[in-house]
């Protein structure tokens, strides 16, 4: 975790925007020594950030490394909670493993785990969620929000809109969602949300979110080859990770306080509109069996109604969808 005074300092560029902070400007707002000032300035470069300093005018950031370090994200980070607490790692197993524990040690609402690489990630039903180095977004974000647990599948809903929109926002493609919880684009999965829960029999203690967001992938092995896609293949250029994230991050608070002062219909009306699946026939794959049909909407509660051939309207909590 960074130091308050390194957090300060990329708060000022922050707000700096475009122009020079004066070494003495940055002393005397942060109640520092100028070599404490250019300690941490020297500490940004190791990172990898590109400082220029000119004389009499002071620093400016040039250039971010693109790394999901703490100090890149709070640099230009729009947002009041969500993403203020970042632990960040390199390599890990799962960010949701370690989102659960943060939970239980009663880390702040809007902490987020950000991982480089998954060696073991995960998707729903313990299936495998290819995560490789420098590439892609994996993150889980703890919330705690205060509904009832029978709630809980509407937040993948909202993050699934959030992401649209972020990557509509910095990327100019158009995501589509395929209910619950894949994002595609041109028919290809280029994100995909586990939500797990942290809950009493009537009280959520935390909601984790989990999103891996292909970005800069040139290629993918074999098994996915065929279903998977990167915004890096979509747009033809790479694509700024950092920038993503925070977008992300601005959009997901947005939706989340919306949703906590206007409950879910707003977001469901958004959800509806990025939605390939809803009016299409397509097969319901649960657990127990499978639904064919046309999909007529979601419920208030995120539940997917599917009429079959007969007109009998079938309610899914949980299911993998075929279109
Ligand atoms: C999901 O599961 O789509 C949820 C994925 C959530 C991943 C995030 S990353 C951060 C956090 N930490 C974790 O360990 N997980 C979360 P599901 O709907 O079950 O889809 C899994 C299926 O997607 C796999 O069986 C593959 O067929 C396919 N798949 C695996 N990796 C993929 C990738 N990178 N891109 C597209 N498809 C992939």
């Amino acid at each position: 975790m960074q130091s308050e005074l390194r957090k300060k300092l990329l708060d000022a560029f922050t707000n700096a925007g475009d122009s020079y902070l004066s070494g003495q400007a940055v002393a005397e707002l942060l109640g520092c020594s100028r070599t404490a000032v250019w300690k941490h300035i020297e500490e940004l470069r190791k990172e990898g950030f590109q400082l220029e300093a000119v004389r009499r005018k002071g620093y400016r950031i040039l250039h971010t490394p693109d790394r999901m370090t703490e100090d890149e994200i709070r640099l230009g980070l729009k947002t009041s909670f969500i993403g203020r607490n970042i632990d960040y790692q390199e390599s890990t197993g799962s960010t949701q493993k370690i989102a659960h524990q943060l939970s239980n040690d009663d880390a702040p609402e809007g902490t987020v785990v950000v991982a480089e690489e998954q060696v073991s990630g995960r998707g729903r039903m313990d299936r495998k969620w290819h995560s490789p180095k420098y590439t892609g977004i994996w993150m889980s974000i703890i919330l705690r929000p205060n509904i009832l647990p029978a709630r809980a599948p509407q937040l993948t809903l909202l993050a699934a809109v959030a992401v649209v929109q972020a990557m509509e926002e910095v990327t100019g493609l158009v995501p589509e969602i395929k209910w619950p919880n894949d994002i595609l684009i041109n028919g290809r999965k280029v994100t995909g949300i586990l939500t797990e829960l942290q809950a009493e029999a009537d009280r959520i203690n935390s909601v984790i979110i989990g999103i891996g967001i292909n970005v800069n992938q040139e290629s993918f092995p074999e098994e996915i080859e065929q279903t998977a896609t990167s915004l890096l293949i979509e747009k033809g250029e790479a694509v700024s990770r950092t920038e993503l994230i925070k977008s992300v991050f601005a959009h997901l608070e947005k939706l989340y306080s919306i949703y906590l002062e206007n409950g879910f219909l707003p977001i469901k009306l958004l959800w509806e509109s990025y939605a390939v699946s809803i009016g299409k026939t397509l097969k319901a794959r649960t657990l127990t069996s499978v639904i064919e049909g046309r999909a007529l909407g979601i419920t208030d509660d995120g539940v997917l109604k599917i009429e079959d051939k007969d007109g009998v309207i079938h309610q899914v909590y949980s299911a993998d969808i075929e279109l």
